[in-house]
């Protein structure tokens, strides 16, 4: 599928976007984040087009399966994804570990359409199906002293290929701020396209947290933590160097090993184009208010 960029941003684009957003998304949007940027409109105005379902599911990040982007779509289909449970604890009021199908039964599921920017400087823009993590967060009860969210991947050495090589330090582990785990943007996506997530986009529950490089929004989630303290990362632990707890995306604070001020924008196979990479991935309007008084550079 193709994707445009456009410097004029019409009202015709913000309305097409728009239809992505169910009203629940566009009353919180419009009580707390302001319509343009809920609709994407920043700076630099542009058209958010899906990258098409065969580009998203099949150049995939999953080190679970081995370390090829296509590695993910061969192997991934072994894993059991059904009987599914997640267990929520720390500090919360209702600890417990939750059938897939009972969380879904609590939630409400809508669409959102995000960019999507890998530290490697690619991108894609994926329409996610999913729910406010702040929901469920909100659901298990969040007890005052609680900081951070700590999130784990399953690990199974059977049918994960990739883990029986010591490439990370397994489980895969991530972790959020409890006020950008609570940010309306941040969602526990469970489809693309309004279809059920394929095993090799971490099927059947992930995390997506759009303003942030893609390691952060951490697969197939088994484990959720409310703790009061910073939890590891895997990619911080495996090199704290070239990659940090923060990790939003930032054009002005370079990867060690590459420039992060442009981005190759996927689509249509033969089609990539470099563009300019965003302030918080285009998510600025929304997000830059949580670092105020930071140092982005110190806390990358
Ligand atoms: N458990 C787990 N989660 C993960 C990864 C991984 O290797 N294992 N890769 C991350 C990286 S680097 C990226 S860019 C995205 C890729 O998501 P996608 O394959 O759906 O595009 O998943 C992230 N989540
Ligand atoms: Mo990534």
């Amino acid at each position: 599928m193709a994707y445009r960029w456009k410097n004029d941003l019409t009202e015709r684009d913000v309305t097409d976007e728009r239809v992505w957003l169910n009203r629940r998304t566009l009353m919180k949007g419009a009580a707390g984040l302001g319509l343009a940027g809920i609709a994407g409109g920043t700076a630099r105005a542009e058209t958010l087009e899906p990258n098409s379902y065969d580009d998203i599911t099949s150049y995939n990040n999953y080190y679970e399966f081995g370390t090829g982007k296509d590695d993910p779509v061969k192997y991934a289909g072994a894993l059991t994804t059904s009987p599914w449970a997640v267990t929520i604890d720390g500090l919360v009021d209702k600890p417990g570990t939750y059938a897939f199908e009972d969380i879904l039964g609590r939630m409400t599921q809508e669409e959102r359409l995000y960019r999507f920017r890998c530290v490697e400087a690619w991108s894609m823009v994926v329409p996610w199906r999913g729910f406010e993590l702040s929901d469920l967060l909100q659901f298990a009860g969040v007890k005052a002293e609680a900081k951070y969210v700590a999130f784990e991947t399953a690990l199974r050495k059977d049918e994960m290929p990739g883990t029986r090589y010591p490439v990370l330090d397994w489980p895969y582990v991530e972790g959020l701020r409890l006020d950008e785990a609570m940010h309306p943007l941040t969602i526990m996506a469970t489809g693309l396209y309004g279809k059920d997530l394929p095993n090799q986009n971490g099927a059947p529950l992930r995390l997506v947290v759009p303003w942030k490089y893609g390691f952060k929004s951490i697969k197939s989630v088994v484990r959720i933590t409310l703790t009061d303290t910073q939890p590891p990362t895997s990619w911080n632990k495996a090199n704290a160097r070239e990659y940090g707890f923060y990790s939003n995306v930032n054009p002005e604070v370079d990867h060690p090993r590459w420039s992060q001020a442009s981005e190759r924008r996927l689509g249509g196979g033969l089609f990539a184009s470099k563009v300019p990479t965003q302030m918080f991935n285009g998510y600025a309007q929304e997000v830059a208010g949580l670092y105020e008084g930071m140092d982005l550079k110190a806390n990358f």
